[in-house]
């Protein structure tokens, strides 16, 4: 367990430290938000899904993508806007999607995916197909008025519904604190009905064991929705390769105790030596080929400009269909 854990925390991070030395170059074509440091989140929860299971993310998504089996070469040729892109290099690094894997989709919107995840989840529940939905989002989109609605929905139709809130601290350059009046996000979610709790210190291990339970008991039909608050830390800027504690909402001083307790280097400690450097190999070398195989790909033709724009294709335009009614 400890060897998966760690191959993919550390895929995580190595893809990110590459896409931060390469955005420089411009060879990029999409903003980047990195998870440094809050892929123990994503990690955790996906290591008890199926691959069956699907999950919905934000903007910050790299690393769900990644810990739930998205396509590496899709995502990182997506970034420099390569037709083998994993959303044929339209939507960039905020439009992470890999439906094979369960990966649905990700967005730029604050809180939308919320509500895409809990209609995913009652239309698999109407087909009674056994499925885990999860819906990853910020601290941030807890103020959005589509998660208490969302919860109270999930509520309803006693839907199992994993909601993984990824507490940060921050909303872009604004703290928790100064933007939330109640700002214990367990307390919000509990008062909506659902069965709540709140992992500290980014702790991978500990995070895990509660979800696994409670998709268990989701499998078993004895939980409906269940909501994680799991309090991370983000390492780098909101938006970007580079670090901001110049900026002045942040100190280096506040960030220290959560570097010091990075969950790759925690569980790094739990493998056998031999063992974890043919992981990093192993990784190195897939990371590297991923970014090659990115460089390679071409870019889209001008003839997608228009492709994919909407799901099916209006067959008339709305002043025709009017006149036909009329
Ligand atoms: C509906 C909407 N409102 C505002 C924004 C601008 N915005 C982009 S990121 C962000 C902060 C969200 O913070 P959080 O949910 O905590 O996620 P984090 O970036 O910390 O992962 C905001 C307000 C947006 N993209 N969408
Ligand atoms: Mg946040």
């Amino acid at each position: 367990m400890h060897e998966q854990f760690y191959k993919s925390l550390f895929r995580i991070r190595r893809v990110e430290e590459e896409i931060a030395r390469i955005y420089p170059t411009d060879k990029l074509k999409s903003p980047v938000h990195l998870s440094i440091g809050q892929e123990a989140v994503s990690v955790a929860v996906c290591e008890a899904l199926r691959p069956e299971d699907v999950c919905f993310g934000t903007y910050r998504s790299h690393a769900m993508y990644l810990a739930k089996g998205g396509d590496i070469n899709g995502m990182v040729a997506e970034m420099y806007g390569k037709q083998t892109g994993c959303t044929k290099g339209k939507g960039g690094s905020m439009h992470l999607v890999d439906t094979k894997a369960g990966v649905m989709g990700t967005s730029a919107v604050v809180g939308t995916t919320i509500a895409n995840a809990v209609g995913y989840a009652y239309a698999m529940k109407l087909q009674r197909k056994k499925v885990v939905t999860t819906v990853f989002f910020g601290d941030g989109a807890t103020e959005e008025g589509v998660f208490p609605e969302s919860l109270n929905f999930a509520v309803l139709k006693n839907l199992p519904v994993l909601f993984i809130c990824e507490n940060n601290g921050y909303a872009i350059h604004t703290s928790q604190a100064k933007r939330q009046g109640h700002p214990h996000i367990t307390e919000r979610a509990k008062a909506a009905g659902v069965q709540s709790s709140c992992v500290e210190d980014n702790d991978c291990l500990e995070l895990h064991g509660q979800v696994k339970s409670a998709v268990e008991a989701m499998r078993a039909g004895t939980s409906g929705p269940r909501f994680f608050e799991c309090k991370t830390y983000r390492w780098k800027e909101h938006v970007g390769p580079n670090e901001d504690f110049g900026l002045g909402y942040r100190t280096p001083s506040e960030a220290k105790r959560w570097i010091e307790n990075d969950q790759v280097t925690k569980i790094a400690a739990l493998v056998p030596e031999a063992t974890r450097k043919a992981i990093e190999a192993e990784v190195e070398a897939e990371v590297k080929a991923a970014f090659e195989f990115a460089e390679a790909s071409p870019f889209p033709d001008v003839s997608e400009l228009m492709t994919d724009v909407f799901h099916t294709p209006c067959a008339a335009t709305p002043s025709e269909a009017v006149r036909k009614a009329a």
